[in-house]
């Protein structure tokens, strides 16, 4: 049985094809920087956006009819969806995918019903998972549906909502590590505030800490090898979300000694709503150490909120390769599609445009970002203005020798700063055009 009889196995034609669902740029054994492209982007489908998406919105109800899915709940339904599933990422011939716990498995009548479901479509994956080679980037458990968690899951002002998530997520850990994931994500969906007129936000804060640390505690129990992935997100669907940014996240993290067991899931979205771009995000991680992975998609400059759409600007692919080749790459993490095809986009085969899209734009964003580095003129612009640290003062104070007693000697001696010299924008924005 096959639910995209219509397409088959995604090929590489080339920048002169004109075939809408071949590659014209991802060539996955090509090789840059001595590295595959494949190796480089590791790249990732996700199971919510992809097949639990219906496009409905606030105003309206699902547009996208699937064949494959009879709208029910049943175990029946989320059966079939695994081979839908890797159908999809076999003959996109991607190498991972992503899921939330209730996006393959419905939930049950109780907790106990749930763990059982979850077990039985577990089964399925990782049948699949061992039929195609086709593996396991990120597990993570969706704490934010169900109206349980209302006040938020690990910061929710009531305990035993606190204590069903940590069953979840013991559950989704236990799932992901059978099924080999390479990481663990948490993104706080519920983990923020509407109004501090009603919160304890010392309080909230330690829970999730302690919550965390439980996660960390359990994985070494259960000899869980994956990656802990925070994924930062402003606001949306609260109003505040604790973790906000790359920067808010780190300094949790820090605080709550939690720093050496975690990265960050950077979206590009997420990252355009804390007033951030991509890049601000990823190079604040990758200094840090802390770039895990990324969550691929882009937002629309004209509308507030995450409208994970599929990227397909070159500017964009090209920022962000920048810098995950600047920090030396995504190690277990990759270029995972957290993006949706927009609600008039309904037919199935508007996925496989999508995701064809969005992996050539990354493709190409790799190969111009190596070709700017290669180049050279960028990164020694940027060494030249920032030479006078190299020697001299600058040197003494980057190495601690100096302080301000030896700052005032220095410059009362010398009278005047040496003058300042031009930032150039506009002259590297043209150089960077010459690579696109
Ligand atoms: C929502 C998030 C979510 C996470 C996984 O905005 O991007 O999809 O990636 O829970
Ligand atoms: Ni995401
Ligand atoms: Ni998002």
């Amino acid at each position: 049985m096959q639910y995209f009889p219509e397409v088959g196995k995604i090929p590489y034609e080339g920048p002169s094809s004109k075939n809408p669902l071949a590659y014209r740029y991802y060539n996955e054994n090509e090789m840059i920087e001595g590295k595959s492209m494949k190796d480089h982007l590791r790249l990732s489908v996700v199971y919510w956006h992809t097949f639990r998406g219906t496009g409905s919105d606030p105003f309206g109800a699902s547009t996208m009819i699937r064949p494959w899915d009879d709208g029910t709940n049943s175990v029946d339904n989320a059966i079939r969806m695994v081979d839908v599933a890797f159908e999809f990422f076999s003959k996109l011939g991607v190498p991972y995918y992503a899921f939330h716990d209730r996006d393959i498995a419905p939930e049950g009548n109780s907790l106990k019903e749930s763990h059982a479901i979850l077990d039985k479509i577990a089964a399925a994956l990782l049948a699949k998972q061992q039929q195609t080679g086709i593996k396991l980037l990120w597990g993570t458990a969706n704490l934010f549906s169900n109206p349980r968690f209302v006040h938020g899951a690990a910061t929710s002002c009531n305990a035993d909502v606190f204590a069903f998530a940590g069953a979840q997520v013991k559950k989704c850990l236990e799932v992901t590590k059978m099924l080999g994931g390479e990481n663990y994500v948490f993104w706080g969906g519920r983990e923020g505030y509407q109004n501090l007129y009603n919160t304890d936000m010392k309080r909230e804060l330690d829970h999730l800490a302690r919550f965390f640390h439980m996660a960390v505690d359990y994985a070494k129990k259960i000899g869980f090898k994956g990656q802990f992935l925070i994924e930062p997100k402003p606001k949306e669907p609260t109003k505040h979300q604790y973790d906000s940014d790359a920067a808010a996240c780190l300094n949790f993290l820090r605080s709550y000694d939690l720093l050496p067991y975690f990265k960050l899931n950077i979206e590009t979205n997420h990252a355009t709503l804390a007033g951030h771009t991509m890049m601000h995000e990823l190079d604040y991680a990758g200094f840090q150490g802390a770039l895990g992975s990324i969550d691929a998609n882009t937002g629309d400059l004209l509308l507030g909120w995450d409208t994970d759409q599929f990227p397909t600007d070159l500017y964009l692919t090209t920022q962000t390769m920048l810098m995950i080749l600047k920090h030396g790459g995504l190690g277990t993490g990759g270029v995972n599609f957290d993006a949706k095809v927009r609600r008039e986009s309904f037919e199935p085969i508007d996925l496989f445009h999508a995701h064809v899209g969005g992996i050539d734009a990354f493709a190409r964003g790799l190969k111009i970002a190596a070709a700017i580095r290669a180049d050279g003129r960028l990164s020694d612009f940027v060494k030249q203005r920032y030479s006078s640290w190299d020697s001299g003062i600058g040197a003494e104070i980057e190495s601690g020798k100096a302080d301000f007693a030896r700052l005032e000697a220095y410059m009362l001696e010398k009278g005047e700063a040496n003058a300042n010299t031009s930032g150039r924008q506009e002259m590297l924005e043209n150089l960077i055009n010459q690579f696109l």
